[in-house]
């Protein structure tokens, strides 16, 4: 088998966004589209020859094939080994896992995560680097100059290799491990969690119901809740990975999660509800009738971590993307620890984590995670809660009371406006770029205005700036307005809103978040004019 070397030319646009190039599966499946950017991953950090690589994805549409292309590129580009998971299947944080238990230098993970997938929706390709982590922006931008310069691309002539069994195989020269997703992400997580306490609290009742929402998390959540931790058989639902997801949105919120918080709204609600989305890496905490915010969920974790086997020892700081409510920044303040606020996507935690300057890291995305590997890890949060819950056998409710009474509740809600016009929505954060100068001072909605400015991150371990990163007002009363575009989508510009507001008077901490924040509400939009510049009347999402 010769490699052969085909001739391309440069494809535009494929700049990975805020996690990995995203598009529509028809535009990845277009000639020479996939081939052209894992070349490009190659050549950006590089060269493939001799090095080692970790494979697998979240099992959507397209998952398998371009699995068959990328070990046929990786072995004619002269790699020396792939670890696959077993039908090109790994869950983002066991990819992550996997990429430093052997020591790799790095891994491709197929994934477009919270993001439909089947013929007509999305699917994503991302490079995770040798500490298991997405590829920092510096990365990422070499892998962008080399699809704006790449003028040919080299694959093997051969058959596709057998995924289905663990085991090894050869592909040209390259050698080929495939192994089973779950086997060493399940050992990892018996090694930071007391199994022993989970076990315990199944047997004495507790009820769990964890949604994996048709996506790659259900071989893991049953093999871990069910088969090891003793939940009843049928504990795991929707937990067969399918390649659309059942046509859902495979998003762990409480619109695309609804079937889960209906039944724990519900007189038949289990203890404690769970879900996680395409890929593995996010996570919805759910107890009986308390919906847990993702923000609050971090801060709790970071309040409680010293409960969990893992984290006795205490953290070594704490860190959330900037618009994550500063929930966590209250339990860091009482822990006498550092709280670093970084840009939006988990390739911003890296180096907080390798240089140890952080233990827990969050987003308000529904992502949490510790330096246990380099990814937001969904049923590792969920195993920390339950770990949590063994040692304080109290209802999920009673714990987010007893947090918010200590520290004091940071409302919430994330407002989002899908498949705006691009130019429009570009244009709306231009005019609010452009008020900032001005806006210190001023009331709105009877709130003043103490600062506003737009966020740039200057990372404290390598000096690099990311500019950009979303306009903040933060009003004199602990109240923030954030506004920004999502890089993840790949239809039109999606502008998420973030609100917060911060309430310590002990008779207002059990309200309605939407209405405590309806001030909030009607302060970005007279700041922001959304309706007039969207010409939408509300936003598509609220979470
Ligand atoms: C979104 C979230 C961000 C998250 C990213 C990837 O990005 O806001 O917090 O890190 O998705 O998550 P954006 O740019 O659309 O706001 V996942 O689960 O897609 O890997
Ligand atoms: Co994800």
């Amino acid at each position: 088998m010769t490699p052969e070397v085909v001739a391309t030319h440069a494809i535009e646009g494929q700049k990975p966004g805020t996690s990995g190039l995203r598009k529509k599966t028809p535009v990845f499946m277009q000639p020479h589209y996939l081939e052209n950017f894992v070349q490009s991953i190659f050549d950006g950090t590089g060269g493939a020859a001799g090095r080692t690589y970790v494979l697998g994805g979240d099992g959507r549409y397209f998952n398998d094939r371009a699995a068959q292309v990328i070990l046929r590129m990786a072995a004619a580009n002269g790699a020396r080994k792939v670890i696959v998971g077993q039908d090109a299947l790994l869950s983002t944080p066991a990819a992550s896992n996997l990429i430093r238990k052997r020591g790799t230098d790095g891994g491709i993970i197929m994934s477009a995560s919270h993001n439909p997938g089947g013929p007509e929706e999305d699917f994503g390709v991302k490079f995770n680097t040798p500490n298991g982590g997405p590829a920092a922006e510096g990365v990422t931008a070499k892998i962008f100059e080399a699809t704006q310069a790449i003028t040919e691309y080299r694959i093997l002539a051969a058959q596709d290799v057998d995924l289905s069994t663990p085991g090894t195989a050869t592909l040209g020269e390259m050698e080929i491990e495939v192994v089973d997703p779950v086997a060493d992400y399940a050992e990892l997580m018996e090694e930071l969690f007391d199994f022993d306490a989970i076990r315990g609290l199944f047997a004495g009742g507790f009820r769990i119901r964890f949604d994996a929402m048709h996506a790659v998390t259900g071989p893991y959540a049953r093999a871990i809740l069910e088969d090891r931790l003793g939940a009843p058989e049928g504990s795991v639902v929707n937990a067969v990975p399918s390649p659309d997801f059942g046509g859902g949105h495979p998003d762990p919120n409480p619109i695309w999660a609804k079937d889960l918080m209906d039944i724990m709204m519900s007189m038949r609600a289990p203890d404690f509800g769970a879900a996680s989305d395409g890929d593995g890496d996010r996570n919805m905490i759910v107890g009986r009738n308390a919906y847990v915010t993702p923000s609050d969920s971090l801060a709790v974790l970071a309040a409680n971590a010293t409960l969990v086997k893992g984290y006795k020892d205490g953290l070594k700081g704490v860190a959330r993307s900037m618009p994550t409510s500063r929930a966590l920044d209250r339990v860091a303040a009482k822990l006498g620890i550092d709280c670093y606020e970084t840009p939006t996507g988990w390739k911003f935690f890296g180096n907080l984590l390798d240089a140890g300057r952080a233990t827990l890291c969050g987003e308000e995305s529904a992502g949490t995670g510790s330096d246990h590997v380099r990814e937001k890890d969904g049923l590792w949060a969920v195993l920390f809660w339950l770990n949590v819950l063994a040692e304080r056998r109290m209802p999920v409710a009673d714990i987010l009371a007893d947090h918010w009474a200590k520290y004091g509740r940071n409302y919430y809600s994330r407002h989002d406006y899908e498949e705006v016009d691009a130019d429009a929505a570009n244009a709306l954060m231009e005019a609010l770029r452009r008020q900032l100068p001005n806006l210190k001072g001023r009331l709105i909605e009877g709130m003043r205005i103490e600062n506003a400015d737009e966020f740039a991150y200057d990372d404290p371990v390598d000096g690099s700036r990311s500019e950009g990163q979303g306009i903040r007002i933060l009003f004199a009363d602990g109240s923030r307005i954030v506004l920004r575009l999502s890089g993840t989508g790949t239809q039109g510009a999606t502008l998420r809103v973030y609100l917060e507001k911060l309430e310590t008077k002990a008779a207002a901490l059990q309200d309605n978040p939407q209405s405590a924040l309806s001030d909030m509400v009607a302060a970005a939009e007279s700041l922001a004019q959304i309706r007039a510049r969207t010409g939408r009347s509300a936003p598509d999402v609220v979470t």
